[in-house]
C-alpha cells in the first residue's frame, strides 16, 4: 500500500471538474483517506512548490495556485504515486493523451487542472505541508 498527494488546482475547481477528478481516482481503485477545500496562503504554496523556486515560471505558478480554492487529497493504493501520474497525464496538456485528466480537460501547461506528487518522498512531504495527522483516516 502506498500513499500519494494530489490536488485539484484552481482552474479545475473553477471549471467544475472536482467530482470528475475524484471519480477517475476512485474508479482506478484508489481510496480517499483525506480531502478538503482550502485557499492556500502564499507561504503554504511556497512550501508545496519549493523545488521549483528560482525557475522562470515559479512566480506565475504560486500566483496561480493561490488564485482560488483548491481540493487537496490523500489517496492510498497499490503504486498510488504512479497510478495518479498516469491518470493525470503529461504536464503539458498538448502532450497529454486522450483519456487522461489533462488530455481531456486542460489547455495550457500553466493551468493543467491537477497536481500529483512525483515520488513517495514528495508525497509524504506534501501531505505534511497540507494535512495534519487528524485530518487523515485509516
Ligand atoms: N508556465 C509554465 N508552467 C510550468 C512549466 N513547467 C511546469 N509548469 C507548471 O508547474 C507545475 C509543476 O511542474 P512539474 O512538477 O515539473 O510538473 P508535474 O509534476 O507534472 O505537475 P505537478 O503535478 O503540478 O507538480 C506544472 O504542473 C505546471 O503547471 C513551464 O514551462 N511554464
Ligand atoms: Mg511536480
Amino acid at each position: 500500500m502506498e500513499r500519494t498527494f494530489t490536488m485539484v488546482k484552481p482552474d479545475g475547481v473553477r471549471k467544475g471538474l472536482t467530482g470528475e477528478v475524484i471519480r477517475r481516482y476512485e474508479k482506478a481503485g484508489l481510496k480517499l483517506i483525506g480531502l478538503k477545500m482550502v485557499r492556500l496562503s502564499e507561504e503554504k504554496a511556497g512550501e508545496l512548490y519549493f523545488i521549483h523556486k528560482g525557475k522562470p515560471f515559479y512566480n506565475e505558478l504560486v500566483e496561480f495556485i493561490i488564485s482560488g480554492p483548491v481540493i487537496p487529497m490523500v489517496l492510498e493504493g497499490d503504486n498510488a504515486v504512479s497510478q495518479v501520474r498516469d491518470i493525470m497525464g503529461a504536464t503539458d496538456p498538448k502532450e497529454a493523451a486522450p483519456g487522461t485528466i489533462r488530455g481531456d480537460f486542460a489547455e495550457e501547461i500553466s493551468e493543467n487542472v491537477v497536481h500529483g506528487a512525483d515520488s513517495v518522498e514528495s508525497a509524504n512531504r506534501e501531505i505534511q505541508v497540507i494535512f495534519s495527522q487528524d485530518e487523515l483516516v485509516g
